[in-house]
């Protein structure tokens, strides 16, 4: 009986994740929170953003990105240049230390899609390329969230799962 309800509370637990997150495992390393955001009409570049866990005990590197949805993919960093927050392609790579973890956000590291094909809608997803040195490369997507989006939902989908009782009621009101 105990055993059935854990299980049970484990398919609850899996059925909150948010539909905007899924996780990749490449080698050592762990990958999630893929995200990038949408774009305006005729927006020249777009970024992406995920966060990289390495659970081995070597340091692997990020060198290369690419889409098949742009024209071109760079790796970013910003920084403050005599108070003003620029960007500029990082030299080399990422470097994920052994048992470290490194996030890339709009507010440091981050890729740099160049040239999208087409406009990013919120709730499309968009293809991207890694490769790491000793892990490899790996394809997969970033989830395309709302236009100034700061990150993806915390896991748990609490807030996703608030938001869809708030619509129902909405619902309601309605009559
Ligand atoms: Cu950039």
């Amino acid at each position: 009986m105990l055993r059935l309800l854990a299980a049970a509370a484990a398919a609850l637990v899996i059925a909150a994740l948010p539909a905007s997150a899924h996780e990749l495992k490449l080698g050592d390393l762990v990958i999630t929170d893929l995200w990038t955001r949408a774009t305006p009409a005729g927006a020249p570049a777009a970024g992406g953003y995920l966060t990289i866990a390495n659970n081995g005990t070597e340091q692997d590197m990020l060198r290369l990105v690419a889409s098949p949805e742009a024209a071109k993919a760079e790796l970013h960093i910003m920084q403050m240049k005599d108070g003003v927050m620029t960007m500029r392609p990082v030299e080399g790579g990422i470097v994920i230390p052994a048992g470290g973890k490194v996030e890339l956000s709009p507010d440091g590291y981050h890729i740099m899609f160049i040239g999208p094909k087409e406009q990013l809608k919120e709730g499309g997803k968009f293809p991207v390329s890694l490769t790491f040195t000793r892990a490899g490369t790996v394809s997969t997507f970033l989830h395309i969230l709302a236009i100034g989006a700061k990150g993806p939902a915390p896991m748990g989908g609490m807030g996703a799962m608030n938001h869809d009782a708030m619509g129902g009621m909405k619902m309601d009101n309605g009559q």
